[in-house]
């Protein structure tokens, strides 16, 4: 569990309130690499270490670095795994709370080097960002404040050099960082310098999207959901307004493949989430605009168990099995195009990197569309363009039966992606309407499915 970090800058943050005093959640903007960032969708976070060999989550500093022996490690097991459930980027813990760093670095020797691993001569950050790497993944890091071995810990000013030295070799040596992770758990109490921190990381590293809890809006570009369960909110806003302080700060979601635990333990294949309960992540994390960031735990061998292995399988073919774009049925929509879906083309498309849009100035929209034949579906896929910011504040689904006009779902936020579902519905008509936006509403994607049989059959025991 998380704990928050003590936010000690509230002056500057003050400051900064008063300077944009005048704006709304619907004026803020993502920088492109947060847009870059959102379409990634799901990501991996990798937890491995001493902890691993010694059935801990936490461990206290104190682990002998000679227990840290992998026999078989193998980033590209992991990386091809993570790959099979749909991941795009992977996080990998560098150094967790006890303070074993996983890279050579030159501030401690409570690190790699210490151990038998390779002799001593091992990187496991040079050989995870290469794994990642070489299969088109992006990749990042997580280096944790809180240190429970470095003695410095004790004294601020010298465990924040300490901790900027550690964080440059990161920054310089592996390549380009899509993400940074700064974990508040534990650190309550302890004053860290996060200005110097992420000033020095994008030095190194400007691109990089660095993770926080909320209450560090100043120093994050990716906002923690709030909880390790594996949700995010259903009206789900990617700007956050801590006292005036309107930032574009997008969710992540982390929560583990085993439930409550980020590292390995020996026999806990009773914890490895199924795929029912997978996918159910999925709907309330991607399908509600938020990143979902699952965390994958490498075995005292160095690999990810055979049964996680076909889990993360499962889930991704379970996904494509329901949302996969030859599954998309709004596509037909487009196909049967007479009555004028044609101009609705840049939504129906399946292709994200276009977008449809109301006419200026329009602060709502209906969008019907007809197909060819009877059509059945239980759900709905929307994006919006956010690249001006988050606009649409409220819309329905509707669909003609018998008639009449049915409403099939309600909601509010849009935002990156959203997913409902409804009561399985046959029709030849269908609208999209939203009720209000702040600036003319845009539309990524509108697609449709019918998921209920491949649903029902992975529930099956
Ligand atoms: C938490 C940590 O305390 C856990 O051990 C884990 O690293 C998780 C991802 O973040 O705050």
């Amino acid at each position: 569990m998380k704990k928050r970090f003590t936010l000690v800058a509230l002056p500057i943050v003050a400051a900064v309130a008063a300077a944009v005093a005048a704006q709304s959640f619907t004026d803020v903007k993502p920088s492109p690499q947060q847009v870059a960032w959102q379409d990634l969708e799901i990501g991996v976070l990798v937890h491995f270490g001493p902890n691993t060999f010694m059935d801990r989550e936490w461990g206290d500093g104190t682990a002998d670095p000679k227990v840290f022996n992998p026999s078989q490690f193998d980033p590209a097991q992991w990386v091809a795994a993570a790959k099979s459930a749909g991941a795009n980027y992977l996080v990998f813990v560098a150094k967790h709370h006890d303070g074993f760093s996983l890279w050579p670095t030159g501030q401690t020797d409570y690190s790699v080097k210490s151990s038998p691993w390779r002799d001593g001569h091992g990187d496991a950050v040079r050989e995870v960002a290469d794994a990642a790497r070489k299969t088109g993944m992006k990749f990042g890091v997580y280096l944790s404040p809180w240190d429970r071995h470095e003695p410095s810990y004790k004294d601020n000013k010298k465990y924040d050099d300490y901790y900027v030295a550690q964080l440059i070799e990161l920054a310089s040596r592996y390549g380009p960082l899509e993400e940074f992770w700064l974990d508040g758990a534990g650190s309550e109490g302890h004053v860290y310098d996060f200005d110097r921190y992420v000033s020095q990381l994008l030095i190194y590293q400007p691109n990089a999207l660095v993770f926080a809890d909320a209450a560090l809006l100043k120093y994050g570009d990716i906002r923690w959901v709030g909880n390790e369960s594996g949700f995010a909110p259903e009206e789900n806003w990617n700007v956050l307004d801590l006292h005036g302080y309107l930032r574009w700060r997008p969710a992540e979601a982390d929560t583990p493949l085993r439930k409550d635990h980020w590292f390995w333990h020996p026999n806990d294949e009773k914890s490895l989430k199924s795929v029912a309960e997978l996918l159910d992540t999925y709907e309330k994390t991607v399908g509600r605009g938020a990143q979902l960031m699952l965390g994958l735990a490498p075995d005292d061998r160095g690999l990810l168990p055979d049964s996680d292995v076909k889990r993360l399988a499962e889930f991704g073919a379970a996904v494509r099995s329901i949302y996969g774009p030859d599954k998309n049925l709004a596509r037909l929509a487009l196909q049967a195009s007479e009555d004028g879906a044609m101009g609705y083309a840049a939504m129906l498309d399946g292709d994200p990197d276009t977008f449809w849009s109301a006419p200026p100035d329009s602060r709502s929209a209906t969008i019907e569309l007809s197909f060819a034949a009877q059509t059945t579906f239980d759900r709905a896929l929307t994006m919006e363009w956010l690249g001006d910011g988050q606009q649409i504040e409220k819309y329905l689904i509707e669909a003609l039966v018998d008639g009449k006009w049915i409403v099939l779902c309600t909601g509010s936020s849009i935002g990156h992606k959203k997913i409902d579902k409804f009561a399985r519905t046959t029709t030849d008509r269908i609208r999209l309407v939203i009720l209000s936006s702040a600036a003319p509403p845009r539309i990524r994607e509108f697609q449709l499915f019918d998921g209920a049989a491949a649903e029902a059959a992975l529930r099956r025991p």
